[in-house]
Protein backbone atom coordinates (compact mmCIF):
# COMPACT_ATOMS: atom_id res chain seq x y z
CA UNK A 1 0.00 0.00 0.00
CA UNK A 2 1.18 3.59 -0.72
CA UNK A 3 1.66 5.86 1.89
CA UNK A 4 1.71 9.44 1.55
CA UNK A 5 2.47 12.24 3.80
CA UNK A 6 1.45 15.99 3.77
CA UNK A 7 4.07 17.71 5.66
CA UNK A 8 3.88 21.50 6.84
CA UNK A 9 0.81 22.81 5.95
CA UNK A 10 -2.34 24.55 7.65
CA UNK A 11 -5.37 21.93 8.06
CA UNK A 12 -8.56 23.56 8.13
CA UNK A 13 -11.90 22.51 8.73
CA UNK A 14 -15.44 23.54 9.10
CA UNK A 15 -14.81 23.91 12.78
CA UNK A 16 -11.00 25.56 12.73
CA UNK A 17 -7.24 25.35 11.66
CA UNK A 18 -3.85 24.59 12.77
CA UNK A 19 -0.52 23.10 11.47
CA UNK A 20 -0.68 19.39 10.92
CA UNK A 21 0.33 16.73 9.00
CA UNK A 22 -1.58 14.44 7.25
CA UNK A 23 -0.71 10.55 6.81
CA UNK A 24 -2.26 8.51 4.18
CA UNK A 25 -2.86 5.08 3.81
CA UNK A 26 -3.45 3.77 -0.03
CA UNK A 27 -6.71 5.65 -0.53
CA UNK A 28 -7.59 6.29 3.32
CA UNK A 29 -6.45 9.15 5.76
CA UNK A 30 -5.13 7.72 8.76
CA UNK A 31 -3.39 9.90 11.02
CA UNK A 32 -3.39 13.66 11.84
CA UNK A 33 -0.67 15.01 14.30
CA UNK A 34 1.02 18.07 15.16
CA UNK A 35 4.04 18.72 12.51
CA UNK A 36 6.73 16.00 12.97
CA UNK A 37 4.93 14.31 15.53
CA UNK A 38 4.04 11.43 12.71
CA UNK A 39 7.58 9.10 12.66
CA UNK A 40 6.44 7.51 9.34
CA UNK A 41 8.43 6.86 6.59
CA UNK A 42 5.97 7.51 2.77
CA UNK A 43 6.93 6.62 -0.56
CA UNK A 44 5.29 10.49 -1.18
CA UNK A 45 5.94 13.34 0.82
CA UNK A 46 4.41 16.55 -0.35
CA UNK A 47 5.60 20.07 1.09
CA UNK A 48 2.69 21.56 2.34
CA UNK A 49 4.27 24.43 3.92
CA UNK A 50 2.82 28.35 3.94
CA UNK A 51 -0.33 26.19 2.22
CA UNK A 52 -4.18 24.96 3.12
CA UNK A 53 -4.50 21.80 3.77
CA UNK A 54 -8.46 20.92 3.49
CA UNK A 55 -11.05 18.34 2.13
CA UNK A 56 -11.33 17.61 -1.63
CA UNK A 57 -14.58 19.89 -2.62
CA UNK A 58 -18.06 18.63 -3.09
CA UNK A 59 -20.18 20.17 -5.79
CA UNK A 60 -23.88 18.71 -5.43
CA UNK A 61 -25.25 20.23 -8.05
CA UNK A 62 -24.02 19.43 -11.72
CA UNK A 63 -25.61 18.65 -14.84
CA UNK A 64 -22.86 16.49 -17.39
CA UNK A 65 -23.98 15.91 -20.32
CA UNK A 66 -27.86 16.28 -19.57
CA UNK A 67 -30.15 16.95 -22.45
CA UNK A 68 -31.88 20.31 -22.11
CA UNK A 69 -33.45 22.71 -23.96
CA UNK A 70 -32.99 21.07 -27.32
CA UNK A 71 -29.78 20.34 -27.21
CA UNK A 72 -26.70 18.78 -24.82
CA UNK A 73 -24.86 20.21 -21.62
CA UNK A 74 -21.33 20.36 -22.84
CA UNK A 75 -18.89 18.70 -20.70
CA UNK A 76 -19.45 15.05 -20.53
CA UNK A 77 -18.48 13.61 -17.52
CA UNK A 78 -15.49 12.84 -18.64
CA UNK A 79 -14.58 16.77 -19.61
CA UNK A 80 -16.52 18.02 -16.61
CA UNK A 81 -14.96 15.57 -14.14
CA UNK A 82 -11.45 16.68 -15.10
CA UNK A 83 -11.85 20.21 -15.01
CA UNK A 84 -13.82 19.93 -11.71
CA UNK A 85 -10.22 18.19 -10.87
CA UNK A 86 -7.99 21.15 -12.20
CA UNK A 87 -10.33 23.22 -9.35
CA UNK A 88 -9.92 21.29 -6.64
CA UNK A 89 -13.44 19.14 -6.77
CA UNK A 90 -12.98 15.69 -5.41
CA UNK A 91 -16.43 15.18 -6.06
CA UNK A 92 -19.73 15.51 -7.49
CA UNK A 93 -23.52 14.74 -7.31
CA UNK A 94 -25.32 14.95 -10.75
CA UNK A 95 -28.81 14.66 -11.57
CA UNK A 96 -30.07 11.76 -13.26
CA UNK A 97 -32.86 13.33 -15.34
CA UNK A 98 -36.71 11.78 -15.79
CA UNK A 99 -38.48 13.89 -17.85
CA UNK A 100 -42.66 13.30 -18.35
CA UNK A 101 -42.69 10.30 -20.03
CA UNK A 102 -39.64 8.38 -19.06
CA UNK A 103 -38.76 5.83 -16.47
CA UNK A 104 -36.52 6.39 -13.26
CA UNK A 105 -35.02 3.26 -13.53
CA UNK A 106 -34.33 3.29 -17.20
CA UNK A 107 -33.09 6.59 -16.73
CA UNK A 108 -30.63 5.72 -13.73
CA UNK A 109 -29.77 2.72 -16.05
CA UNK A 110 -28.34 5.79 -18.58
CA UNK A 111 -26.74 7.67 -16.01
CA UNK A 112 -24.68 5.00 -14.63
CA UNK A 113 -23.62 3.90 -18.47
CA UNK A 114 -22.71 7.64 -19.15
CA UNK A 115 -20.74 7.94 -16.30
CA UNK A 116 -19.00 4.54 -15.72
CA UNK A 117 -15.60 4.42 -16.54
CA UNK A 118 -15.47 8.02 -17.69
CA UNK A 119 -14.75 9.81 -14.21
CA UNK A 120 -11.17 11.65 -12.85
CA UNK A 121 -13.10 11.58 -9.72
CA UNK A 122 -15.77 10.16 -7.40
CA UNK A 123 -19.65 10.76 -8.48
CA UNK A 124 -22.70 10.45 -6.85
CA UNK A 125 -26.55 11.14 -8.19
CA UNK A 126 -29.44 12.95 -7.57
CA UNK A 127 -32.84 12.00 -8.99
CA UNK A 128 -34.80 14.43 -10.76
CA UNK A 129 -38.84 13.01 -10.46
CA UNK A 130 -40.07 14.78 -13.83
CA UNK A 131 -43.34 12.44 -13.47
CA UNK A 132 -44.98 12.01 -10.28
CA UNK A 133 -46.94 8.68 -10.50
CA UNK A 134 -47.38 5.23 -8.39
CA UNK A 135 -44.21 3.68 -10.51
CA UNK A 136 -41.89 6.83 -9.62
CA UNK A 137 -43.08 7.12 -6.20
CA UNK A 138 -42.24 3.44 -5.79
CA UNK A 139 -38.96 3.50 -7.88
CA UNK A 140 -37.83 6.26 -5.04
CA UNK A 141 -37.86 3.77 -2.28
CA UNK A 142 -36.05 1.45 -4.80
CA UNK A 143 -33.13 4.01 -5.55
CA UNK A 144 -32.48 4.78 -1.42
CA UNK A 145 -31.07 1.37 -1.37
CA UNK A 146 -28.89 1.89 -4.57
CA UNK A 147 -27.31 4.88 -3.18
CA UNK A 148 -29.61 7.81 -4.62
CA UNK A 149 -30.88 9.63 -1.55
CA UNK A 150 -31.78 12.86 -2.67
CA UNK A 151 -34.93 13.57 -5.05
CA UNK A 152 -35.37 16.98 -7.39
CA UNK A 153 -38.98 18.35 -8.18
CA UNK A 154 -39.45 21.03 -10.74
CA UNK A 155 -41.88 23.83 -10.16
CA UNK A 156 -40.71 25.45 -13.72
CA UNK A 157 -41.04 24.12 -16.95
CA UNK A 158 -44.19 23.58 -17.29
CA UNK A 159 -44.60 20.48 -19.68
CA UNK A 160 -41.35 19.28 -19.53
CA UNK A 161 -40.35 18.91 -15.56
CA UNK A 162 -43.01 20.70 -13.94
CA UNK A 163 -45.19 18.68 -11.24
CA UNK A 164 -48.29 19.95 -9.33
CA UNK A 165 -48.82 20.91 -6.48
CA UNK A 166 -50.72 17.79 -5.57
CA UNK A 167 -47.65 15.54 -7.39
CA UNK A 168 -45.15 17.91 -5.12
CA UNK A 169 -47.43 16.75 -2.22
CA UNK A 170 -47.00 13.11 -3.07
CA UNK A 171 -43.50 13.16 -3.36
CA UNK A 172 -42.40 14.90 -0.60
CA UNK A 173 -45.05 12.57 1.42
CA UNK A 174 -43.15 9.60 0.13
CA UNK A 175 -39.84 11.22 0.94
CA UNK A 176 -41.09 11.91 4.75
CA UNK A 177 -41.84 8.06 4.82
CA UNK A 178 -38.47 6.23 3.13
CA UNK A 179 -35.85 9.38 4.82
CA UNK A 180 -35.12 10.91 1.35
CA UNK A 181 -34.54 14.54 0.29
CA UNK A 182 -36.40 16.81 -1.08
CA UNK A 183 -34.90 19.32 -3.81
CA UNK A 184 -36.69 21.67 -5.45
CA UNK A 185 -35.92 24.07 -8.31
CA UNK A 186 -38.58 26.75 -6.74
CA UNK A 187 -39.74 29.04 -9.42
CA UNK A 188 -43.18 29.75 -10.41
CA UNK A 189 -43.38 28.15 -14.30
CA UNK A 190 -46.64 29.00 -15.05
CA UNK A 191 -46.64 32.43 -14.35
CA UNK A 192 -43.30 32.63 -15.71
CA UNK A 193 -44.39 31.63 -18.89
CA UNK A 194 -47.03 34.46 -19.25
CA UNK A 195 -44.62 37.26 -18.78
CA UNK A 196 -41.91 35.08 -21.14
CA UNK A 197 -44.72 35.05 -23.91
CA UNK A 198 -45.53 38.88 -23.29
CA UNK A 199 -42.44 40.23 -23.41
CA UNK A 200 -41.84 38.40 -26.51
CA UNK A 201 -44.83 40.03 -28.32
CA UNK A 202 -43.41 43.33 -27.17
CA UNK A 203 -39.95 42.58 -29.29
CA UNK A 204 -38.33 42.29 -25.96
CA UNK A 205 -36.16 39.37 -27.14
CA UNK A 206 -32.97 40.07 -25.92
CA UNK A 207 -31.35 37.78 -23.35
CA UNK A 208 -31.43 40.12 -20.80
CA UNK A 209 -34.75 39.53 -21.16
CA UNK A 210 -34.85 35.88 -19.64
CA UNK A 211 -34.00 37.59 -16.02
CA UNK A 212 -36.35 40.52 -16.37
CA UNK A 213 -38.99 37.84 -16.76
CA UNK A 214 -38.77 35.70 -14.01
CA UNK A 215 -38.68 38.09 -11.30
CA UNK A 216 -37.70 37.77 -7.34
CA UNK A 217 -41.25 37.19 -6.73
CA UNK A 218 -41.73 33.97 -9.14
CA UNK A 219 -38.78 32.69 -6.97
CA UNK A 220 -40.14 33.86 -3.49
CA UNK A 221 -43.63 32.45 -3.95
CA UNK A 222 -42.47 29.15 -5.19
CA UNK A 223 -40.26 29.01 -2.07
CA UNK A 224 -42.66 29.87 -0.18
CA UNK A 225 -45.03 27.14 -1.30
CA UNK A 226 -42.60 24.47 -1.11
CA UNK A 227 -41.49 25.66 2.37
CA UNK A 228 -45.09 25.21 3.47
CA UNK A 229 -45.64 21.09 1.27
CA UNK A 230 -42.82 20.62 3.34
CA UNK A 231 -44.05 21.74 6.49
CA UNK A 232 -47.47 20.26 5.51
CA UNK A 233 -45.85 16.60 4.57
CA UNK A 234 -42.91 16.78 7.24
CA UNK A 235 -40.15 15.85 4.25
CA UNK A 236 -36.82 17.94 4.07
CA UNK A 237 -36.26 20.12 2.14
CA UNK A 238 -32.95 21.51 -0.07
CA UNK A 239 -33.91 24.61 -2.08
CA UNK A 240 -31.48 24.29 -5.40
CA UNK A 241 -30.00 27.22 -7.01
CA UNK A 242 -31.59 30.21 -4.39
CA UNK A 243 -30.72 34.17 -5.87
CA UNK A 244 -33.50 36.22 -4.56
CA UNK A 245 -32.45 37.78 -1.39
CA UNK A 246 -36.74 37.60 -0.54
CA UNK A 247 -36.57 33.71 -1.39
CA UNK A 248 -33.70 33.25 1.23
CA UNK A 249 -35.79 35.61 3.71
CA UNK A 250 -38.58 32.82 3.64
CA UNK A 251 -36.29 29.70 4.05
CA UNK A 252 -34.32 31.84 6.72
CA UNK A 253 -37.94 32.35 8.57
CA UNK A 254 -38.57 28.81 8.18
CA UNK A 255 -35.45 27.81 9.77
CA UNK A 256 -35.81 29.98 12.61
CA UNK A 257 -39.16 27.81 13.43
CA UNK A 258 -37.40 24.58 13.40
CA UNK A 259 -38.24 23.17 10.07
CA UNK A 260 -36.15 21.13 8.02
CA UNK A 261 -35.18 23.61 5.15
CA UNK A 262 -31.82 24.23 3.42
CA UNK A 263 -30.93 26.61 0.78
CA UNK A 264 -27.81 26.41 -1.59
CA UNK A 265 -26.49 29.06 -3.83
CA UNK A 266 -24.08 29.07 -6.81
CA UNK A 267 -21.27 31.38 -7.56
CA UNK A 268 -23.11 32.76 -10.18
CA UNK A 269 -25.49 34.87 -7.71
CA UNK A 270 -22.46 35.91 -5.63
CA UNK A 271 -20.80 37.16 -8.34
CA UNK A 272 -22.37 38.18 -11.44
CA UNK A 273 -25.77 40.63 -11.85
CA UNK A 274 -28.28 41.54 -14.02
CA UNK A 275 -27.30 44.62 -14.72
CA UNK A 276 -23.66 43.74 -16.15
CA UNK A 277 -26.04 41.06 -18.47
CA UNK A 278 -27.89 44.43 -19.16
CA UNK A 279 -24.34 45.77 -20.22
CA UNK A 280 -23.07 42.99 -22.15
CA UNK A 281 -22.81 43.95 -25.98
CA UNK A 282 -24.87 42.16 -28.81
CA UNK A 283 -25.58 38.85 -27.86
CA UNK A 284 -23.54 38.37 -25.69
CA UNK A 285 -25.83 38.31 -22.30
CA UNK A 286 -26.65 34.90 -23.53
CA UNK A 287 -23.88 33.53 -21.55
CA UNK A 288 -25.14 33.99 -18.38
CA UNK A 289 -28.41 32.58 -19.29
CA UNK A 290 -29.08 30.40 -16.18
CA UNK A 291 -32.12 29.76 -13.74
CA UNK A 292 -32.59 30.93 -11.58
CA UNK A 293 -31.44 34.03 -13.11
CA UNK A 294 -28.52 36.11 -12.27
CA UNK A 295 -30.35 39.11 -9.95
CA UNK A 296 -30.00 42.94 -9.71
CA UNK A 297 -26.73 44.15 -7.99
CA UNK A 298 -28.55 47.57 -6.55
CA UNK A 299 -31.37 45.54 -5.04
CA UNK A 300 -28.49 43.90 -3.31
CA UNK A 301 -29.23 39.60 -3.76
CA UNK A 302 -25.98 39.24 -3.68
CA UNK A 303 -24.82 40.94 -0.62
CA UNK A 304 -27.71 38.95 1.46
CA UNK A 305 -26.38 36.02 -0.06
CA UNK A 306 -22.95 36.00 1.34
CA UNK A 307 -24.65 37.70 4.49
CA UNK A 308 -26.73 34.29 4.85
CA UNK A 309 -22.98 32.06 3.62
CA UNK A 310 -22.12 33.93 7.50
CA UNK A 311 -24.91 33.27 9.53
CA UNK A 312 -24.97 29.71 8.31
CA UNK A 313 -28.38 30.08 6.60
CA UNK A 314 -27.21 29.16 2.93
CA UNK A 315 -26.32 25.82 3.63
CA UNK A 316 -23.93 24.64 0.76
CA UNK A 317 -22.70 26.51 -2.22
CA UNK A 318 -22.52 23.99 -5.34
CA UNK A 319 -22.55 25.72 -9.09
CA UNK A 320 -25.69 23.94 -11.06
CA UNK A 321 -22.79 23.35 -13.57
CA UNK A 322 -24.48 23.55 -16.76
CA UNK A 323 -22.47 24.98 -19.62
CA UNK A 324 -23.28 25.39 -23.79
CA UNK A 325 -21.16 26.59 -26.22
CA UNK A 326 -22.12 29.70 -27.76
CA UNK A 327 -22.03 28.48 -31.05
CA UNK A 328 -24.52 26.16 -31.88
CA UNK A 329 -26.12 26.12 -28.11
CA UNK A 330 -26.64 29.63 -26.72
CA UNK A 331 -27.05 31.06 -30.04
CA UNK A 332 -30.18 28.72 -30.51
CA UNK A 333 -31.72 31.79 -28.66
CA UNK A 334 -30.69 34.62 -30.90
CA UNK A 335 -34.10 36.51 -31.69
CA UNK A 336 -36.03 35.07 -28.77
CA UNK A 337 -34.27 34.36 -25.18
CA UNK A 338 -36.70 31.62 -24.35
CA UNK A 339 -34.39 29.18 -26.58
CA UNK A 340 -31.05 29.60 -25.27
CA UNK A 341 -30.12 26.53 -23.27
CA UNK A 342 -30.42 27.65 -19.46
CA UNK A 343 -26.93 27.43 -17.77
CA UNK A 344 -23.31 28.37 -16.62
CA UNK A 345 -20.31 26.53 -16.59
CA UNK A 346 -18.35 26.79 -13.23
CA UNK A 347 -17.56 23.57 -11.96
CA UNK A 348 -13.81 24.18 -12.18
CA UNK A 349 -14.14 27.58 -10.66
CA UNK A 350 -15.96 27.03 -7.25
CA UNK A 351 -13.22 26.40 -4.81
CA UNK A 352 -11.07 29.77 -6.05
CA UNK A 353 -14.57 31.99 -6.23
CA UNK A 354 -15.46 30.87 -2.65
CA UNK A 355 -12.00 31.62 -1.50
CA UNK A 356 -11.90 35.17 -2.85
CA UNK A 357 -14.53 35.32 -0.27
CA UNK A 358 -12.01 34.65 2.17
CA UNK A 359 -9.81 36.63 0.74
CA UNK A 360 -12.15 39.78 0.37
CA UNK A 361 -13.04 39.56 4.23
CA UNK A 362 -16.71 37.93 3.66
CA UNK A 363 -16.21 34.47 4.98
CA UNK A 364 -13.99 32.75 6.76
CA UNK A 365 -11.94 30.09 6.42
CA UNK A 366 -13.81 27.92 8.35
CA UNK A 367 -16.49 28.63 6.30
CA UNK A 368 -15.14 28.38 3.05
CA UNK A 369 -14.61 24.89 4.26
CA UNK A 370 -17.97 24.12 5.49
CA UNK A 371 -19.76 25.32 2.49
CA UNK A 372 -17.92 23.77 0.15
CA UNK A 373 -16.87 20.52 1.35
CA UNK A 374 -18.23 19.51 4.99
CA UNK A 375 -21.79 20.70 4.88
CA UNK A 376 -22.55 19.40 1.57
CA UNK A 377 -20.88 16.07 2.29
CA UNK A 378 -23.68 15.82 5.87
CA UNK A 379 -26.30 16.85 3.54
CA UNK A 380 -25.86 14.47 0.87
CA UNK A 381 -25.09 11.25 3.04
CA UNK A 382 -21.35 11.13 2.61
CA UNK A 383 -19.91 12.93 5.22
CA UNK A 384 -17.13 10.63 7.14
CA UNK A 385 -15.95 8.89 3.85
CA UNK A 386 -15.76 12.48 2.29
CA UNK A 387 -16.19 16.52 3.18
CA UNK A 388 -13.71 16.14 6.34
CA UNK A 389 -9.91 14.92 6.97
CA UNK A 390 -10.09 12.57 9.63
CA UNK A 391 -9.00 8.83 10.30
CA UNK A 392 -10.90 6.16 7.81
CA UNK A 393 -11.99 9.29 5.45
CA UNK A 394 -11.48 9.10 1.65
CA UNK A 395 -8.27 10.59 1.10
CA UNK A 396 -9.59 13.58 -0.85
CA UNK A 397 -7.18 16.32 -0.33
CA UNK A 398 -6.80 19.84 -1.47
CA UNK A 399 -3.45 21.74 -0.98
CA UNK A 400 -4.35 24.94 -1.38
CA UNK A 401 -1.88 28.36 -2.28
CA UNK A 402 -3.01 31.04 -0.33
CA UNK A 403 0.01 33.55 -2.50
CA UNK A 404 -0.98 31.94 -5.31
CA UNK A 405 -2.94 33.53 -7.97
CA UNK A 406 -5.64 32.02 -10.37
CA UNK A 407 -6.28 34.19 -13.71
CA UNK A 408 -10.02 32.48 -15.04
CA UNK A 409 -10.42 32.62 -18.59
CA UNK A 410 -9.49 31.52 -22.09
CA UNK A 411 -6.65 33.49 -22.82
CA UNK A 412 -3.17 32.47 -22.47
CA UNK A 413 -1.98 31.69 -19.10
CA UNK A 414 -5.59 31.45 -17.95
CA UNK A 415 -7.28 28.60 -16.26
CA UNK A 416 -9.86 26.69 -18.28
CA UNK A 417 -10.64 23.33 -18.54
CA UNK A 418 -14.50 22.90 -19.28
CA UNK A 419 -15.61 21.97 -22.34
CA UNK A 420 -17.32 25.53 -23.21
CA UNK A 421 -16.37 27.77 -26.09
CA UNK A 422 -16.37 30.85 -23.82
CA UNK A 423 -15.96 31.49 -19.80
CA UNK A 424 -18.79 33.30 -18.09
CA UNK A 425 -15.81 34.09 -15.73
CA UNK A 426 -13.42 35.64 -18.11
CA UNK A 427 -10.89 37.82 -16.23
CA UNK A 428 -11.82 36.73 -13.00
CA UNK A 429 -8.39 36.97 -11.11
CA UNK A 430 -8.28 34.83 -7.54
CA UNK A 431 -6.04 35.60 -4.94
CA UNK A 432 -5.22 32.33 -4.66
CA UNK A 433 -3.88 28.86 -5.76
CA UNK A 434 -5.48 25.20 -6.06
CA UNK A 435 -1.91 23.22 -5.90
CA UNK A 436 -2.00 19.75 -5.32
CA UNK A 437 -5.39 17.65 -5.50
CA UNK A 438 -5.46 13.78 -4.66
CA UNK A 439 -8.89 11.56 -5.30
CA UNK A 440 -8.44 8.74 -2.89
CA UNK A 441 -5.05 9.13 -2.12
CA UNK A 442 -3.71 9.52 -5.74
CA UNK A 443 -1.88 13.09 -6.90
CA UNK A 444 -4.94 14.03 -9.75
CA UNK A 445 -3.19 17.32 -10.48
CA UNK A 446 0.08 18.94 -9.54
CA UNK A 447 1.82 22.12 -10.44
CA UNK A 448 2.33 20.60 -13.59
CA UNK A 449 -1.25 20.31 -14.08
CA UNK A 450 -3.78 17.19 -14.48
CA UNK A 451 -2.44 13.98 -13.98
CA UNK A 452 -5.79 11.94 -13.12
CA UNK A 453 -6.82 9.18 -15.07
CA UNK A 454 -10.36 8.65 -16.83
CA UNK A 455 -12.05 6.05 -14.70
CA UNK A 456 -10.24 6.15 -11.48
CA UNK A 457 -13.77 8.31 -10.50
CA UNK A 458 -15.77 5.60 -8.57
CA UNK A 459 -19.49 5.58 -7.97
CA UNK A 460 -20.24 6.35 -4.19
CA UNK A 461 -23.48 4.87 -3.03
CA UNK A 462 -24.72 7.53 -0.63
CA UNK A 463 -26.35 7.27 2.71
CA UNK A 464 -29.57 9.74 3.99
CA UNK A 465 -28.89 13.17 4.69
CA UNK A 466 -26.76 13.71 8.31
CA UNK A 467 -27.56 17.56 8.16
CA UNK A 468 -31.63 17.80 9.31
CA UNK A 469 -32.22 19.64 12.42
N1 LIG B 1 -31.18 25.85 -14.46
C1 LIG B 1 -30.13 26.03 -15.25
O1 LIG B 1 -29.62 27.15 -15.33
N2 LIG B 1 -29.67 25.00 -15.98
C2 LIG B 1 -30.17 23.69 -15.87
C3 LIG B 1 -31.45 23.56 -15.25
C4 LIG B 1 -31.84 24.68 -14.39
O2 LIG B 1 -32.77 24.56 -13.63
ZN1 LIG C 1 -32.85 23.92 -11.26
ZN1 LIG D 1 -29.61 22.34 -11.84
ZN1 LIG E 1 0.72 27.28 -7.12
Amino acid sequence: MTRTLIQGGTVVSSTGASLQDVLIDGETVTALLAPGRLEVTAETVIDATGKYVIPGGIDGHTHMEMPFGGTQASDTFETGTRAAAWGGTTTIVDFVVQAHGQRVQDQVATWHEKASGNCAIDYGFHQIIGDVDSESLKAMDELIGEGITSFKLFMAYPGVFLSSDGQIVQTMQAAAQNGGLIMMHAENGSAIDVLVQQALERGDTAPYFHGVTRPWQTEQEATHRAVMLADLTGAPLYVVHVSAKQALSRIVEARDTGQNVFAETCPQYLYLSLEEQLGAPGFDGAKWVCSTPLRSREEGHQDELWKFIRTGDVTAVSTDHCPFCMKEQKELGVGNFSKIPNGIGSVEHRMDLLYQGVHDGRISLERWVEVCCTAPARMFGLYGKKGVLAPGADADVVVYDPLGHTSIGMGEGRSHHMNMDYSAWEGFEIDGHVDIVLSRGTVIKDESGYIGRRGHGQFVRRGLSQNLI
